[in-house]
């Protein structure tokens, strides 16, 4: 029964005494909207926008589109849907799609290029999540009798699992144009686009200018509850529009997640070096912390850590740190990712240290011991 008193159901820290909600840095998906956008929901003019008749999610189309500098915008239920309508605008069945190994589109979304599209991912490793077109260029393939040819080039920016790495500006152009020379187009999963924009310090629509469709989501650091869009020409839209629907992502009056959305496109990108400087605080202590190893430089909101040195495992170590009051997930057996977001300030990342001081010193303490305890004899 809600509210009922139940000791099994409090955190350690709260059974500590420290009352305090848990800070939560596993993804910059798990913002709340702001004020500001619960007001603009309640007050916003809907329609049917299958029909095309809800103003407020056209205005967000229409403004998307100019923002990157393309012809038309689409508004989808998530990243997820975006980057599968993009494949399959730009591939036909039995088509290889080229790809970093560690990209979203690879790893996080139930194989739907496979799914949905026919298509196969051909990854390349990289270090840093960053292609190169050299790179790209050796595993372009023909039709042959024994290849599948490649259909697309795909592009994540900030590159998610590689520690939100950044594109550089001549990189992304050097592919787009040797992708077109080549006959491919490029679609950038740009999930965190603004992101990569704050940290070049220049507009998304330089960053978008010579791909030929770009998904940026809405519900991360720009923190709308719901919601992304997929930009490129209006041919390619109206294409998109159709998959949109036939994968369900047809929306009656979603002018109420579009409001939240305008806020979170107009104003947020301004705050998002906040979030920077807020990851860039927790790396340069992480750093410092013994058996702590950052495993990519930090340029954007994310970071991403290896605790094997500190003799733990991933796991371990976000239950301790669960247990203390602060979540972050695993990304592997060995490294954890936090993500600094709307909802979590200076002061919160400050009180983030200080829980992952405690949990690498505690590691630290017993690294040679007989035994590691369980999170749970920690708290
Ligand atoms: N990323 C989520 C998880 O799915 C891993 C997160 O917490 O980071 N592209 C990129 C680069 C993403 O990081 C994500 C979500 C998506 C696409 C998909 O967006 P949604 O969650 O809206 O489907």
């Amino acid at each position: 029964m809600r509210g009922r008193y139940s000791p099994r159901g409090l955190s350690a820290a709260a059974r500590r005494g420290d009352e305090r909600p848990p800070l939560d840095l596993r993804s910059d998906t798990v913002t709340k909207p702001t004020a500001a956008m619960r007001r603009a929901m309640a007050q916003a003019e809907v329609g049917d926008d299958v029909y095309g008749e809800d103003p407020t999610v056209n205005q967000l189309e229409q403004r998307a589109a100019e923002i990157f500098a393309k012809e038309a915008g689409l508004f989808l239920p998530s990243g997820t849907m975006g980057n599968t309508v993009a494949v399959k605008i730009h591939t036909r069945h039995g088509q290889e799609v080229i790809c970093e190994a560690r990209s979203h589109v690879v790893n996080y979304e139930l194989a739907m290029m496979a799914w949905f599209s026919g298509c196969v991912p051909r990854v390349i490793h990289t270090p840093d999540g960053i292609l190169t077109w050299e790179r790209i260029r050796a595993e372009i393939r023909p039709l042959g009798p024994h290849w599948a040819p490649t259909g697309l080039i795909e592009i994540e920016n900030t590159h998610n699992m590689a520690g939100g790495t950044v594109y550089p500006l001549e990189v992304l152009e050097q592919i787009c144009d040797g992708a077109h020379e080549a006959g491919l187009k490029v679609h950038v999963d740009g999930a965190r686009i603004f992101n990569a924009a704050a940290c070049l310090g220049v507009p998304v629509r330089q960053l978008a200018a010579k791909a030929d469709s770009v998904m940026f989501c809405l519900s991360k650091g720009l923190g709308a509850p719901v919601g992304s869009l997929l930009v490129g020409t209006a041919e390619a839209m109206a294409a998109a529009r159709l998959y949109r629907k036939r994968l369900g992502g047809g929306m009656r009056q979603a002018g109420v997640l579009a409001a939240a959305g305008l806020i979170a496109l107009e104003e947020m990108p301004a705050r998002l070096e906040e979030d920077h400087a807020n990851a860039r605080l927790l790396a340069g202590a992480l750093e410092r912390m013994e058996g702590i190893r950052l495993t990519h430089p930090v340029q954007t909101n994310i970071v991403i850590f290896d605790v094997s040195g500190a003799g733990i495992t991933a796991q371990e170590f976000s239950a301790r740190l669960a247990s203390r009051g602060v979540r972050i997930n695993p990304v592997n057996a060995t490294s954890l990712r936090l993500v600094t977001h709307l909802d979590a300030g200076r002061a919160e990342c400050e009180r983030a240290l200080t829980a992952l001081a405690e949990v690498a010193a505690g590691a630290a303490m017993n690294r040679g011991g007989e035994r590691l305890p369980a999170a749970a004899e920690l708290g």
